[in-house]
């Protein structure tokens, strides 16, 4: 079952950071797609397992861009 998540991160700020995210998140085995979004300062991930939220919001975490909310 493919879940699909938008998580608010305020750290985003510029392109790069979007891409960082991208590059990062997409890599976490069970993620299928990843799209962020630096205006609205959110990213809507579509997962499975392996990839759990906790999983996921960990990793943000640990590239400096936690998830908020
Ligand atoms: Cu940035």
């Amino acid at each position: 079952m493919t879940t699909k998540v938008t998580y608010s991160i305020p750290n985003i700020s510029c392109g790069h950071c979007v891409h960082a995210i991208q590059s990062e998140v997409i890599d976490l085995p069970g993620v299928k797609s990843v799209k962020a979004d630096q205006v609205l300062k959110v990213a809507t991930i579509e997962f499975e397992p392996p990839a759990s939220e906790e999983k996921i919001k960990e990793l943000l975490e640990s590239i400096n861009y936690p998830v908020v909310g």
